[in-house]
């Protein structure tokens, strides 16, 4: 149980007069209770918090969510089982996550509950998941050390000749070895001319002399996923792949320089921007800079030209600039970090200077 995250649900479902509120996503249901299993729904109390599963996930749900009242979906619907929990507890209004439910889940909702009792509500947990704690931000460090470890065993391996699917799996593989649970998103591997698709995910295109390769993955540990870019280049680079790799590599060191707690993400974004357009690369750079990581691998706040919110403290985010040169090829450099008051700290430890294979 994560009483201190539970008591801020708890604070603001007082100022919205709820008697209860419902989870039914699984990072969610993970963050409140430590519930692992893919399949529950949580309710949350001003006094309680109930975890509703069915037989599959009994056990491991004693084990995991400790200090949770346990309800068994059995001889009903999770709907049903859940009107009568609330005619128990006399919960009468309850709050939703609206951006985590099916249409379907919802009509079927108020067939049982009075729809004017319920309040939808958007980004309900994920507002409290933005500041993040001492122990996720441990998970997510380990979570970058893997993604780290397994590059620096993976980079000697590629040659000539290996296709992008080839290095996408070595990577997967030394992850899941060094004890992660899957892929925190797609693994791109994009090379050559492909490297200029900013999300150009592993193909059977075989890797080359001349190529930049950009390589962008992630793990799960422990729930919490990573997320680390890479360009190197193979066996020789020419003038213009060294300075824009350069530009990349300056526009990141500046942006690293510049975040602190409470400066917003859209000047963070100016600042690598603006190395690209005293460059002449202005246009070459079209995506928002960085993302928040957690139990998901795309969380807010952002980096990004709209990101007109301040960014606080024990935030951990991405900084990812890239220039895409349609045709030609592309660079990225990606560092995840830690927001502090008077900057960051950095969890990514693999080289950035430009590796020629
Ligand atoms: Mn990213």
């Amino acid at each position: 149980m994560r009483w201190k995250r539970i008591e801020k649900i708890q604070a603001k479902m007082k100022e919205l007069d709820l008697d209860g509120f419902l989870v039914t996503s699984k990072e969610n249901r993970q963050y409140l209770t430590g519930f692992t299993g893919t399949f529950g729904w949580v309710l949350v109390t001003q006094s309680n918090v109930y975890l509703m599963t069915d037989f599959r996930y009994i056990e491991q749900a004693q084990q995991q969510a400790r200090g949770c009242k346990l309800v068994r979906f059995q001889h009903h619907t999770p709907v049903v089982t859940l009107r009568m929990l609330m005619e128990e507890l006399e919960v009468i209004t309850l709050g939703i996550e609206s951006d985590r439910m099916t249409v379907d889940e919802f009509e079927l909702l108020a067939n049982q509950v009075r729809r004017k009792a319920i309040t939808p509500l958007k980004g309900f947990v994920d507002q409290i998941r933005r500041v993040k704690d001492e122990e996720e931000i441990a998970l997510l460090a380990r979570a970058e050390e893997i993604s780290d470890q397994a590059l620096a065993h993976v980079l000697p391996m590629i040659k000539p000749g290996m296709t992008e699917r080839e290095i996408a799996m070595e990577l997967e593989f030394q992850m899941r070895r060094l004890g992660a649970s899957g892929v925190s998103f797609e693994t791109i591997v994009a090379s050559g001319k492909r490297s200029s698709m900013p999300h150009g995910v592993a193909t059977d295109k075989k890797v080359e002399i001349g190529d930049f390769i950009t390589m962008d993955f992630g793990c799960v540990y422990q729930g919490y996923c990573s997320d680390i870019t890479r360009t190197i280049a193979l066996g020789k680079v020419d003038e213009k792949q060294e300075t824009v790799y350069n530009l990349v590599r300056k526009a990141q060191e500046d942006a690293l320089q510049a975040i602190k707690a409470g400066v917003t993400g859209s000047e963070i974004q100016a600042v690598a921007q603006n190395v690209f357009q005293d460059a002449g690369y202005g246009s070459f750079f079209g995506h928002g800079l960085g993302h928040s990581v957690g139990l998901e691998i795309h969380e807010e706040p952002r980096f990004s030209p709209k990101a007109d919110e301040v960014i606080p403290e024990n935030t951990v985010i991405t900084v990812e600039p890239g220039l895409y040169l349609p045709n030609w090829g592309g660079v990225r450099i990606e560092d995840l970090v830690v927001v502090k008051k008077d900057g960051c700290i950095n969890l990514t430890h693999s080289p950035k200077e430009l590796i020629i294979l």
